[in-house]
């Protein structure tokens, strides 16, 4: 469990003067990340909203050494400098406790940098993959990713007479981890800081790669104010639609069960992605996501209580 004044006291390691929008949540994430870690960290990210806002030549918001990558490739960036820093510490050129974090968007996570991830994961290179879903390309104007859900409205899923947004249901990311057999992955929410900072805490203490996907509401691409954007984050978790959990070696575990589980219409309500399903012919589409978050849902419940 983490501290609230033990965090505090520790000063913040993403400074203002970014340039992300008014309401964004990347920079929540970015800030109870870091405030996580007790050793030097190095952070690398993938071209997207949070390195673009971040970095904006000659600026940096970062108080921690920081790497921008390509699009796909920030998960081969931060495994080949935790390679050269074993290799330094091994000469006994280095003897500092040094910490290693990737950043990615869902864009850069969940499609283009996925073989980059998996084979990072794989190699077992000692490092924490946080990947900050906002459920589309955002930085590059709203086009669906991978990470899209069903029904939602982006401009490659258009909504109109003839279309009803994304058509496809989202893929499963965090299972695919899970399936790496990594000792420690995890999902979490912005809303819910004292489980997002304890799964970093916990991340950068296990020895071998770690993933922790965040979903990061995203002021413009789901159209809310900005001041509803954690409400929003806490919306998703209540109404589970985004479970907060882990697992560790294998073994699953939910970090929150909501009191009350709320209707998926209290989460999508807000959005202006989803306003068009709010009409009568569109009721299907809310029954088809209500139903699959409630099979997920079960299925969690299952997995943890089995262990
Ligand atoms: C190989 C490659 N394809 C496309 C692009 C253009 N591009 C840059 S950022 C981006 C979208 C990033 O989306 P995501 O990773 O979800 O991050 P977000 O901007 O939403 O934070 C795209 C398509 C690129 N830089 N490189």
């Amino acid at each position: 469990m983490a501290n609230l004044k033990e965090l505090a006291k520790k000063g913040e390691l993403l400074s203002g003067g970014h340039r992300a929008c008014a309401g964004c949540t990347f920079p929540t994430i970015i800030r109870q990340a870091l405030a996580a870690t007790d050793t030097p960290v190095v952070v690398g990210a993938a071209t997207g909203c949070m390195s673009v806002a971040t970095t904006i030549f000659p600026f940096s918001a970062w108080r921690v050494p920081f790497i921008h990558s390509a699009f796909e490739n920030v998960a081969a960036t931060i495994s080949g400098v935790e390679a050269a820093y074993r290799s330094l510490k091994k000469q006994g050129k280095l003897d500092k406790e040094i910490r290693f974090i990737a950043f990615g968007g869902d864009g850069g996570t969940y499609d283009i940098g996925l073989q980059s991830l998996s084979g990072a994961m794989e190699r077992g290179h000692r490092m924490l993959y946080i990947c900050y879903n906002n459920e589309a390309y955002m930085n590059t104007g709203i086009q669906r990713s991978s990470a899209t859900p069903l029904g939602a409205e982006t401009t490659t899923s258009p909504v109109g007479k003839a279309s009803y947004g994304k058509k496809q249901r989202s893929k499963d990311l965090t299972a695919i981890m899970v399936a790496h057999n990594i000792p420690y992955c995890a999902q979490a929410s912005p809303s819910h800081w004292n489980d997002f900072v304890t799964k970093v805490q916990k991340a950068l203490n296990t020895d071998g790669p770690t993933f922790i996907n965040v979903l990061s509401p995203c002021r413009l691409g789901w159209a809310f104010p900005p001041e509803k954007a954690i409400q929003i984050a806490r919306d998703a978790v209540n109404s589970c639609y985004w479970p907060l959990y882990e697992v560790e070696n294998g073994k699953y575990r939910l970090t929150y069960k909501p009191k009350e589980k709320l209707p998926i219409t209290e989460f999508l309500k807000e959005q202006t992605k989803y306003r068009h399903l709010m009409k009568p012919e569109n009721q299907w589409i809310i029954e088809e996501i209500q139903k699959e978050v409630d099979t997920q849902w079960e299925r969690l419940l299952k997995m943890a209580e089995s262990e």
